[in-house]
């Protein structure tokens, strides 16, 4: 075994959290910890998905002695059902992130609040989408691809357009299985339509749509969102930050952004530098502003301008808990409520912004595209003022903080291989140094490590230790959304981290110059993950279902992870999952979920709650992958 020394251990944020719960318990704060033991335990029909209440007839609960529901629906259907309505909710909120930032690339003009900062990537997408580019105004540009991208969600014929960019191979079966998914809106409101009562309860139908609606998701709203969030605040390329909650500082006005629409949080971060904010700053007797962010929020900021990452999903309650957060700034998705009792034991004001996301005991500071300017620099405004209010008494922050290096998009992912290799191919670039490595051995695959935190596991401890042992075995990580802030704590984003690495692993980091865990976004960035998994494919001239690579979810929690399952699946990525999502009471939905589904798309989830065999299993897939292409 190799001595991760250098890493910060899941114990040491447990002490770190254990102190910070103490200040809380001085202020009569509540704590997800306390609220998981009163919720302690669960429904057991909630679990295992066998509880309907979409008619009010209901609810119905599945059991031996009443195994169907009034209207005679049997378990399969309720648990298919359930399924389908979980799935839809993700995709809706990804989707919608994806709307929100078409919305905004549609605003963006010369010298406004927002403008074009790749425009070689806008010309690129209106190539694939067949819109003239020649001589056209890059405002101009924007504006109509930003249209034709609102039309995808509502479009009345055909099917989304980035499906193109699948192998063709991928691209059939999405035809052939029906699954190809058309305009988003649709895809979510049959979705809804087909759970209503008295519509489809037969398992292969319901699942079918799952899939078809996740991939209206990762091919689409999703990899909109990611594109054109390129598009507008750049492409992400490598820079260097750090992670963990010793980033906030005890003497500078601490702003927490946290959520997921880099709309809000580009413009908080713009005036928190605003040389008039940072005089004002230290009029109130502050250093400086210091910008970090929680979640998804996090991700976007850290990988286009270096903000540090102070944790993920079940660490935003301890942001506040130091005492020294003067604001946390919120928008959408994975902000616990609360957030709004909480700041209220201490001096921070807890901001909300957008009107999806209305929360008790906020103070809402309505952010609009039109005036994000005013809006940004009222909230910093606030933060800076709420400063004097800070109870020093109050204040610890945890002296845990880590190097990380972030911003792995797919262009900068080939940019590096071409740096070593001088296979510089097009513009564009090409896996294939990636995939030579792969075919010699030299690394056996790669694990896409995504989603949650999820008190049913102690947090971060999977995401953590299965990196480490996918390292140990020359398996290369990439990671997004909460598992890239997992690793960032502890240290996994360090280009040193490469040490703990099998021999073969070690070599291809030091010689590309990369961590030996790339850190490639936010959760709608999974469809960067999508991309390189089709290039991949492509350079390698066979189907995305045969690539050694697998996707992760081990502490998933939200409706947006099956929504990213789906589509990770209906790829052809076989996916892991360390939570049950909900469907132990079917064993015809689970059969088809875990198993049935290989015929269709060549790849199924595979469910298993505990580590090791969880890592095993991950392990084994990759190898059966390479001994099927015999390397
Ligand atoms: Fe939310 Fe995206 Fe999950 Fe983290 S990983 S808890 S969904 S912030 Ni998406
Ligand atoms: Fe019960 Fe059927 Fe109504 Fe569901 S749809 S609540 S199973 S009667």
């Amino acid at each position: 075994m190799k001595e991760w020394d250098r890493l910060i251990t899941v114990e040491e944020m447990e002490a770190a959290t254990e102190r910070l719960l103490e200040t809380g318990k001085k202020v009569g704060a509540d704590s997800w910890q306390q609220r998981v033991k009163n919720q302690t335990p669960h429904c057991g029909f909630g679990e295992a998905g066998t509880c309907c209440r979409i008619c009010s007839m209901g609810p119905c609960r599945i059991t031996p002695k009443a195994p169907r529901g009034i209207c005679g629906c049997d378990v399969h259907g309720i648990v298919g059902r359930n399924y389908l309505r979980f799935t839809a909710g993700g995709a809706a909120a990804h989707s919608d992130h994806g709307r929100a930032i078409a919305h905004t690339l549609y605003l963006a003009k010369e010298g406004g609040n927002y403008q074009v900062k790749d425009p070689e990537k806008l010309k690129r997408i209106a190539g694939e989408w067949g819109i003239e580019t020649e001589g056209k105004d890059i405002y101009d540009l924007a504006h109509e691809v930003a249209e034709t991208g609102l039309m995808e969600y509502g479009k009345p014929f055909g099917t989304q357009r980035f499906l193109k960019r699948a192998p063709e191979a991928r691209q059939k079966i999405w035809e052939e299985q029906g699954i190809a998914p058309r305009a988003i809106d649709r895809e979510v409101s049959q979705s809804l339509h087909m759970t209503h009562m008295g519509c489809s309860s037969l398992p292969e139908a319901l699942i079918r749509q799952s899939f078809r609606t996740g991939l209206s998701d990762g091919w689409g709203g999703s990899m909109m969102g990611t594109e054109f969030s390129d598009v507008l605040f750049g492409t992400p390329k490598p820079i260097d930050t750090e992670g963990n909650l010793g980033v906030m500082e005890k003497d500078m006005v601490n702003i927490v952004v946290h959520g997921h629409d880099p709309s809000l949080s580009e413009m908080v971060v713009m005036y928190a530098q605003d040389p008039e904010m940072i005089a004002l700053a230290k009029e109130h007797g502050a250093k400086g502003i210091n910008v970090c962010g929680v979640c998804c929020t996090a991700n976007e900021v850290a990988m286009r301008h270096g903000i540090p990452m102070a944790g993920n999903f079940l660490q935003q309650e301890n942001v506040v808990l130091t005492g020294a957060c003067e604001a946390i700034v919120v928008d959408v998705q994975c902000i616990f409520p609360a957030l709004g009792p909480l700041s209220k034991c201490f001096h921070t004001k807890f901001i909300t912004t957008s009107p999806i996301a209305r929360m008790p005991d906020s103070d809402f500071i309505e952010f609009h595209e039109e005036t994000a300017g005013e809006n940004a620099k009222a909230i910093v405004k606030m933060a800076i003022e709420n400063f004097d209010n800070r109870n020093q008494d109050l204040v610890f922050i945890p002296e845990l903080k880590t190097k990380c290096t972030v911003g792995y998009s797919v262009e900068a992912i080939k940019k590096c291989l071409d740096g070593v290799t001088n296979s510089h191919v097009d513009e564009l670039g090409t896996t294939k140094p990636l995939i030579d490595c792969v075919k010699a051995g030299v690394l056996r695959g790669a694990v896409a490590m995504v989603g949650c935190n999820n008190p049913k596991i102690r947090p971060d401890t999977y995401h953590i230790e299965l990196m480490k042992k996918l390292l140990e075995n020359d398996i290369i990580v990439i990671v997004s959304g909460c598992s890239a802030q997992a690793a960032a704590k502890a240290g996994l984003l360090d280009k040193e981290a490469a040490q703990y690495c099998g021999e073969g692993l070690k070599r291809v980091c030091k010689l590309v110059g990369i961590p030996p865990v790339l850190h490639m976004g936010s959760c709608v960035d999974i469809s960067r993950m999508m991309i390189l998994a089709a290039d991949i494919a492509k350079d390698w001239g066979i189907d995305i279902c045969q690539v050694p690579v697998v996707g992760c979810a081990p502490e998933w929690m939200s409706e947006k992870a099956v929504s990213i399952g789906n589509y990770v699946v209906a790829t052809g990525i076989e996916t892991f999952l360390g939570v049950n999502p909900y469907t132990k009471g079917s064993s015809e939905v689970e059969g088809l979920l875990q198993g049935g589904v290989q015929d269709w798309v060549g790849a199924k989830f595979v469910v298993d709650t505990d580590l090791d065999s969880l890592c095993e299993k991950m392990m084994a897939c990759l190898e059966e992958k390479r001994a099927a292409l015999g390397i």
